[in-house]
């Protein structure tokens, strides 16, 4: 379900504030393959868990690698937004378990792929953007099925539950637009429940 222009500006900018003081605490890194190949883009995570993928593979842990510390809360204004809109595709005991923020220059990228590191797979997750618009790639469970591609724009949210939960999705590219971001580039948060 794609809900375009959910969030106003004053709420885009709050967002925006709430994921500096995220990624103060909790610094960014750039992710890497199992074989050691850098991903397109950087992220963090805030909530009990954040997510990581290095030489093991991509896996869920309670510890930043950067700052080997605890990730820090989920701020309750995000919190509080995901557990409505996941009442909206009629999950009434969501619990965001991990925000993970994603932040992806002009040459930002991800290519197709699952999400199926979590254990709980019939949760929704919830997609916010920010900033710059990104062309994003929504194909099938089947890799080979050709995505269609869908603009996200700062203020949508994407929420992904039923049949697109397993979906193989990607970003095939950042358009710069927007002046929502300092130095510009795109933020995506994505809230997800783990177990
Ligand atoms: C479709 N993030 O972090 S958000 C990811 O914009 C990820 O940073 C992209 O894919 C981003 O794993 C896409 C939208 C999204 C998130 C999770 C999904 C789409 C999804 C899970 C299943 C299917
Ligand atoms: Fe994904």
């Amino acid at each position: 379900m794609h809900l375009k222009q959910y969030l106003t500006i004053e709420q885009q900018q709050y967002l925006l504030t709430l994921c500096r003081e995220v990624y103060l605490a909790s610094p960014m890194w750039t992710p890497t393959t199992k074989r050691g190949n850098k991903y397109s883009y950087q992220n963090t995570s805030c909530g009990k868990y954040g997510w990581i993928s290095d030489q093991k593979g991509y896996y869920y842990s309670q510890i930043n690698p950067v700052s080997n510390k605890p990730f820090p809360e989920i701020p309750s204004f995000i919190n509080n937004l995901a557990i409505n809109v996941a009442k909206l595709v009629g999950f009434e005991n969501y619990v965001p378990e991990t925000c993970l923020i994603n932040y992806y220059q002009k040459a930002g990228k991800l290519g197709l792929h699952q999400d199926n590191s979590e254990k709980n797979l019939t949760a929704p997750i919830i997609s916010i953007s920010l900033g710059d618009d990104a062309v994003f790639l929504l194909g099938t469970k089947k890799y080979s099925d050709s995505p269609q591609e869908i603009l996200l724009q700062s203020g949508d949210i994407f929420i992904l539950h039923g049949d697109t939960r397993m979906a193989y999705h990607g970003i095939k590219r950042i358009i710069p637009t927007s002046d929502l971001l300092k130095n510009g580039g795109r933020l995506n948060l994505t809230i997800r429940q783990v177990y």
